[in-house]
């Protein structure tokens, strides 16, 4: 009977129904229309939709297969793990499925062979996805819990961590932390972060299985110890700051840092009885999508929000395309019993009288000038309404107004070009010589070198003289004898002492060296 009543308790905020339509057709004295309400989707087993992985790699016990113990018959040990043997494998996926009645199936760890070096495990869900919680994480370890371990959280897919909770049978001694009890905290500490010790103490490993993160106790602090009165707690959720999100991540992962020890000390003599195993991850939660959906499925293998009010994405985190005119809100739990649906407005609608074309989520109002303004346009757009482009970007004539594509870069050759502003079309403004329109070409009759110059010498007006060949427009690379821009001049004309000696001597070997040396020296000629 008690089981009984602790499992429709357990259910009713489950059951209630609140928030769980998004829409529904009304008659009003104005004939019949929609009429929109904040709405969530239903709490789910979130552990039928994780992917988990278990670090260090070779954590896993049966490769090679070993044996180990119980705390219960530990100098019995017979029982004996094997990868390769599906009887007796104990891969992580065993965390997850649904057991038969009293028949658990577990992951294993390696034992602890290696002691004194710690034995050390990461368990990480993944859902891809953000989840609001809506019950205990409630974790099943078969042959004892671990005497100490730290539960984390991600919200950001992973990419940043931060402790959830800490789990020891001395606190102070392994997190130098005090404990404390979730069940003691008060509506200001509802969302600290704490060390426990309710979980981690030895109670004989058939009797206390489970380790807890404590979602329920905490709602209860403002919905009271049976939930009944979940309105006050939708109320704080809505108001107090950091909230709402301290219930939500997209990944979880449990650091499991000393496992049980059946005693006060380690007994290295018998270390095939300290190791890990974990036969159930309990999850309940819902898919976070702003309160603008009552559906969340699983596509493609990750979970997504049918978004409604005109929402899209996969938390409903933005307003569908056409449908910017007011910028994007999450639905309210406010005002009572349905809510705030906040939805997306179509363009040019009579909601938007700042619209900020979903460029921005800020309006802000100047007083001297008495206009309203977007504030901190995104997407490099600028101006009132942010219908603009940011200097240094022109307008993306195949989008609209309202793509966060709207702006494109003008990209000005930065030696080609005056500054890096373009026109309506992004074309740059081209120094003297350049041309295209990144200003990253020259002109006819200029060649590029760090920027454009006109040519020296070509094939056509400014021919090299006297045989010289012209070097990528750039100079003439002159006979010996000649020089000048254009080989133009006789070396001889220019300096008597070219002449000096025997007539027809000019041309001989040490001539000829002395002029390709001078050549060289002004870096014309490559040997
Ligand atoms: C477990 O994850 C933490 C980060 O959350 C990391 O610092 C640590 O090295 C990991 N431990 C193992 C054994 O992979
Ligand atoms: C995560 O979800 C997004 C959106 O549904 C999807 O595009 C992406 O491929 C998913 N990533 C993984 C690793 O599953
Ligand atoms: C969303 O847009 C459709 C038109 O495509 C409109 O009929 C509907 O009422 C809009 N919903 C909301 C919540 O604004
Ligand atoms: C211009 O906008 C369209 C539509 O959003 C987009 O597909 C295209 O990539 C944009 N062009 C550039 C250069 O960004
Ligand atoms: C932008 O500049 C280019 C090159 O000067 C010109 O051909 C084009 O017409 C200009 N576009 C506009 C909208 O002024
Ligand atoms: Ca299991």
């Amino acid at each position: 009977m008690l089981y009984l009543v602790a499992l429709l308790l357990h259910c009713l905020p489950l059951a209630m129904g609140q928030y769980d339509i998004c829409k529904s057709w009304v008659t009003t004295d104005d004939g019949p229309s929609w009429e929109f309400y904040a709405c969530q989707p239903k709490a789910m087993r979130m552990k039928d939709y994780v992917t988990v992985r278990v670090d260090p790699a070779g954590i896993t016990c049966g490769d090679p297969p070993e044996r180990f113990c119980t705390h219960e018959n530990p100098y019995l040990c017979s029982d004996e793990c094997d990868a390769s043997n599906p009887d007796l494998a104990h891969p992580p996926k065993l965390m997850f499925d649904s057991e038969d009645e009293g028949l658990a199936t577990y992951w294993q760890s390696v034992t602890w062979r290696r002691y004194p070096e710690p034995l050390l495990a990461n368990i990480t869900l993944s859902w891809n996805k953000s989840i609001e919680l809506t019950d205990d994480i409630v974790i099943t370890f078969e042959y004892g819990r671990p005497t100490i371990m730290m539960l984390e959280k991600s919200l950001d897919n992973g990419r940043t961590w931060h402790p959830y909770q800490y789990y020891a049978d001395d606190c102070m001694e392994a997190f130098s932390m005090p404990a404390r009890r979730v069940r003691d905290l008060s509506t200001t500490s509802a969302n600290r972060v704490l060390c426990t010790e309710e979980y981690s103490r030895w109670a004989g490993s058939k009797k206390e299985k489970t380790v807890r993160f404590e979602v329920r106790d905490r709602f209860a602090i403002f919905a009271g110890p049976d939930l009944k009165n979940m309105d006050n707690l939708y109320t704080r959720l809505e108001s107090a700051k950091g909230l709402k999100d301290f219930f939500t991540v997209t990944d979880l992962r449990m650091r499991l840092l000393r496992p049980a020890l059946g005693g006060t000390y380690v007994q290295r003599e018998n270390l095939y009885k300290y190791f890990y195993a974990v036969s159930n991850i309990e999850v309940t939660g819902r898919c976070k999508c702003n309160l603008h959906a009552n559906l969340c499925t699983f596509k493609e293998g990750s979970l997504q929000c049918e978004c409604e009010h005109n929402t899209t994405g996969q938390d409903c985190g933005k307003c569908k395309k056409n449908f910017r005119s007011r910028s994007w809100r999450a639905g309210s739990y406010l005002p009572l019993p349905n809510g705030s649906p906040n939805a997306c407005a179509a363009a040019g609608s009579a909601f938007g009288n700042c619209e900020c074309y979903g460029h921005s989520n800020r309006c802000s109002y100047i007083d001297f000038l008495n206009v309203v303004t977007c504030v901190s346009c995104k997407h490099n757009t600028r101006g009132q309404h942010c219908q603009h482009c940011r200097l240094g970007f022109y307008r993306n004539s195949s989008a609209e107004l309202d793509d966060e594509n709207v702006c494109i870069e003008c990209n000005c050759n930065q030696i080609g070009s005056m500054h890096d502003r373009c026109n309506e079309t992004g074309y740059c403004e081209c120094k003297e010589g350049a041309t295209g329109p990144k200003c990253d070409d020259c002109l006819p009759n200029y060649y590029w070198r760090q920027g454009c110059f006109p040519n020296v010498c070509d094939d056509e007006l400014l021919l090299c003289q006297n045989g010289g060949t012209c070097y990528q427009n750039q100079r003439c690379v002159c006979p010996v004898g000649f020089k000048g821009v254009l080989c133009q001049q006789s070396r001889c004309e220019a300096d008597k002492k070219d002449c000096d000696g025997a007539p027809g001597v000019r041309g001989s070997l040490g001539t000829i060296l002395l002029g390709v040396l001078a050549l060289q020296l002004r870096g014309w000629v490559d040997l």
